[in-house]
């Protein structure tokens, strides 16, 4: 019997198709025959038709009919699903009311009557792509739309098609628009060369509904264009960027607009010349308004003051509401501090009333184990997009202010800076496919669950449909209980372990420097700024560890809202979760469940370690349902995932017991390194 139901497995498991991943979630499904009927004719209406004609997995010989024509209901690039086809304003609603149609039938969800719109206008991917082809925080190679040598802005089919491939990615899931190159961005991103390489893109984007954009150096007008100041009240500066900008648009008539980070981690910006950020970013508002763009501008800034680096930003912007265009958007990151495992959102979401403000989330793992941990990111965007911030009374969540459900904005828009590379499967780890989708679906519809999310790429992206599947989509019982079911789990437990064995309780930016994946909380040489190295955010001394950003402290508790801002200052109402992150509390401070703040934090590292145990053995089990590319990469990737996971535990906890002087409670596990190897070994790689 047991050698049957191995040669059975074994046979099955050949039969899965070899999969390098690249298909991403559109990998082939069975179809069956399908009438498409459109009146009108245009580069993305067959697009939508290939589609259906690729994956249709509906009645036999049905008719669809595609009608663009307006309707009240139908807001921007949203659709009207029905039982007989799919209406929209225009042809780019018609394309993503296909993919809906397509995704519910592949994931075996029903169709019925349903107007779809947007949650967002401009759903952004934004790449930090360097023109030399590296990517800042990229972990899936090089990149795709820059490249390094001789003849590197030359085009040529291969990038075509690769373009394409991730146009039609993006188009599937309401993704529209693409910043080409990265936020620390180089002058040389607005010569004529340059400009001619992203006009060639932009034709390739286009019939997909995605826009292009750019990131800008400020001081361009001085470093190419022979200005001597970049003054943004100067009429020569003013002058230099409309005719740069009426360049841009006689290349690309639909081009998008800038995006801009200006005077943060020392990029030129307004402020060398005394003026604010509001002056800079109008100057752009200005210059691009004729042509309908926008201007994302960054409020990711911070200086090395005395100030608490988390109430920063938002001193600098909330004086500025009212000051900005109309076309001017701020783009804000989740968190205060930097796309940490955990951060309490951004206290800028809900503090403006007269500005339009953006959401922006980190695809790539730049803070959560790269292209090696799995982490499914979709539970942090949900835990933000559902935070409350009380701005106009309770239920003023952050998706809800930033959509324009709170106070009208003018534009909305949502960034993620991508993780996606030169990489076979783009993305590094076939887990962080994932993201990528998570970021799409939820920039389309920001109320879906995580779970949701996870249910659907899983289906999409593992399920060998078969011709068995043609009508509907039929995941076997097996298949649903040995496979989706744990997997799912898996996910959507992957980035509370993430925070467990990394920085539970509020802890934050306690990373080696630099590189930011492995620990280093020691990591405070006195020649480097204090609000770069890890002790200036856990403040761990003999007498407790933790931020005190309550009134006895910096007292960035007064950023939000009631209640919220006496909901975090109070020890009694503090989410603990948040603990660390709100109040600096002694080692033997009582934590809800009764154990000592020491003991509770062993106590969390030592189940994010456990948690990641778990995934290998869920992993494991599934096996016989997957390719045996994708299951070994993942396997092998849990591995170092489960050593690295041992690490942040030891190094961890070994450091901060020097100020605790405390016992590892005895039933938990015994470290297995020392702390000395692992500091070693992490100044070694500096
Ligand atoms: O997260 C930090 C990164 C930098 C990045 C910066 C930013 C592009 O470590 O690499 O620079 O934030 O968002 O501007």
């Amino acid at each position: 019997m047991k050698v049957l139901l191995c040669s059975m497995i074994l046979i099955q498991s050949v039969l899965l198709q070899a999969e390098d991943g690249h298909n991403l979630w559109l990998g082939a499904k069975s179809t069956s025959p399908v009438k498409v009927i459109c009146s009108k004719k245009s580069a993305t209406i067959d697009i939508a038709r290939e589609e259906l004609l690729k994956g249709w997995m509906g009645k036999a010989e049905a008719s669809v009919v595609l009608t663009v024509k307006p309707d009240k209901s139908i807001k921007g690039d949203g659709f009207k699903l029905s039982l007989t086809g799919v209406q929209a304003s225009n042809d780019l609603g018609i394309l993503y009311g296909v993919y809906e149609l397509l995704r519910r039938q592949q994931t075996g969800v029903s169709i019925k009557e349903e107007t779809i719109n947007p949650s967002y206008e401009r759903r952004m991917l934004d790449h930090w792509d360097n023109l030399n082809g590296t990517i800042e925080r990229g972990y899936a190679g090089y990149s795709i739309f820059w490249r390094h040598g001789i003849d590197s802005l030359s085009v040529n089919d291969k990038e075509r098609t690769l373009w394409r491939e991730y146009a039609r990615a993006n188009a599937s899931v309401g993704i529209n628009g693409a910043v080409l190159n990265n936020v620390n961005a180089s002058q040389l991103m607005l010569t004529t060369e340059c400009l001619e390489r992203v006009k060639a893109i932009a034709e390739v984007l286009r019939p997909y509904g995605i826009k292009t954009y750019l990131s800008i150096k400020f001081s361009s007008p001085m470093l190419i264009g022979g200005l001597k100041t970049a003054d943004p009240l100067d009429p020569e500066v003013i002058k230099w960027w409309k005719k740069k900008i009426e360049e841009i648009y006689k290349l690309i008539p639909d081009f998008g607009g800038f995006l801009v980070k200006a005077n943060s981690e020392g990029q030129p910006g307004p402020q060398d010349y005394g003026r604010t950020h509001a002056d800079g970013a109008n100057m752009f508002a200005d210059a691009v308004k004729p042509f309908g763009g926008i201007v994302m501008w960054r409020a990711f800034v911070y200086t090395a003051s005395d100030e608490d680096r988390a109430k920063q930003a938002y001193s600098e912007f909330v004086p500025l509401d009212g000051k900005f265009r109309d076309n001017v958007i701020i783009q804000v990151k989740n968190g205060p501090i930097d796309f940490q495992p955990r951060e309490p959102f951004s206290p800028l979401f809900g503090a403006m009333k007269k500005t339009s403000v953006m959401p922006e989330l980190q695809i790539t793992q730049e803070y959560l184990g790269q292209s090696i941990h799995l982490v499914f990111l979709a539970s942090m965007w949900e835990e933000f997009l559902q935070s409350d911030t009380y701005q106009e009374g309770p239920g003023s969540t952050v998706a809800r202010c930033t959509d324009g459900s709170v106070l009208p904005q003018k534009h909305t828009a949502i960034a993620g800076v991508s993780n996606i590379g030169h990489d076979a499967n783009w993305c590094g780890h076939p887990f962080a496919q994932a993201n990528w989708y998570a970021f799409g679906r939820l920039a389309w519809n920001n109320k879906l669950t995580s779970e949701q999310i996870a249910d659907e790429w899983i289906k999409l992206t593992f399920y060998q449909y078969s011709s068995g599947n043609a009508g509907h989509a039929d995941f076997s019982k097996d298949w649903v209980e040995n496979f989706l079911n744990p997997v799912k789990k898996m996910m959507l437990g992957s980035r509370e372990a993430a925070v467990n064995y990394m920085m539970p309780l509020g802890l934050h930016h306690i990373f080696s420097a630099n590189e930011h994946y492995g620990p280093g909380p020691w990591w405070a040489p006195a020649r480097v700024r204090k609000d770069w190295t890890p002790p200036y955010y856990h403040k761990a001394d003999t007498l407790g560890i933790g931020f005190d950003r309550t009134l006895t402290g910096s007292n960035y508790v007064s950023q939000y809202h009631a209640p919220l801002n006496s909901q975090f200052a109070d020890l009694e109402t503090c989410p603990e979760i948040y603990l660390l992150w709100f109040h600096h509390l002694p080692w033997d401070y009582k934590m809800k469940n009764g154990r000592t703040l020491w003991d509770d934090i062993c106590y969390h590292y030592e189940i994010g370690l456990q948690q990641v145990r778990e995934f290998q053995k869920t992993w494991d089990k599934t096996e016989p349902y997957v390719d045996k590319e994708r299951f070994t990469i993942v396997q092998s990737k849990l591995r170092t995932q489960c050593i690295n996971a041992q690490v942040w535990k030891d190094g961890c906890l070994l450091y901060f017991q020097q100020f605790s002087m405390k016992p590892i409670p005895s039933d938990l596990e015994r470290p297995v390194n020392n702390l000395k190897d692992i500091m070693e070994s992490d100044m070694k790689r500096r």
